[in-house]
């Protein structure tokens, strides 16, 4: 039913399509027809130069993806002053490291939530509970059981920032 549905649709308006462009030559003079060209030619260019710019975009921030996966590196504080950690979600594969660098708005200090760590997970085994006081100050965090770990600053849990670490 959906199908003939959509083919009753589709039909007029796809012959209504062909009737406007055999019509539209036709009242066109040679003139117009050149004056139309760059038109159309410039707006060809533009939407193909919007095309390559998704294109772009879309391969840089897959690339941004990359990098952060691979690198694991979490900001504490946005450059902005914003109290959180840049990113909050982050994926690592067991075994691996998440590096926290100290930016902006600190003091901060990461703490997990421990009911909400893998079982058999002990918190203060992946703490860090002292305070990060300098610009650029950074630790290491090695994640050896896969799950999902909620962690939050103990200073600014309360301005929301806090964080997922998902280890696969
Ligand atoms: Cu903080």
């Amino acid at each position: 039913m959906a199908s003939v549905a959509a083919a009753a649709v589709s039909v007029p308006s796809f012959s209504g399509l062909k009737a406007e462009t055999k019509a539209a030559p036709a009242r066109l003079s040679s003139t117009s027809v050149v004056r139309m060209a760059p038109v159309v030619r410039a707006s060809a260019s533009s939407d193909a130069l919007k095309t390559v710019g998704k294109a772009l975009l879309a391969a840089s921030s897959s690339l941004l993806l990359v990098a952060s996966a691979n690198a694991a590196t979490v900001k504490m504080g946005g450059d902005d002053g914003a109290l959180g950690f840049y990113p909050k979600d982050i994926s690592v594969a067991a075994g691996e490291s998440v590096t926290f660098v100290n930016n902006k708005g600190f003091p901060h200090n990461v703490v997990f939530d421990e009911d909400a760590v893998p079982a058999g997970v002990k918190t203060e085994d992946i703490n860090h509970e002292d305070y990060l006081n300098g610009p650029n100050e950074s630790f290491s965090i090695t994640f050896k059981t896969p799950g999902t770990y909620e962690f939050y600053c103990e200073p600014h849990q309360g301005a929301g920032m806090k964080g997922v670490v998902t280890v696969s």
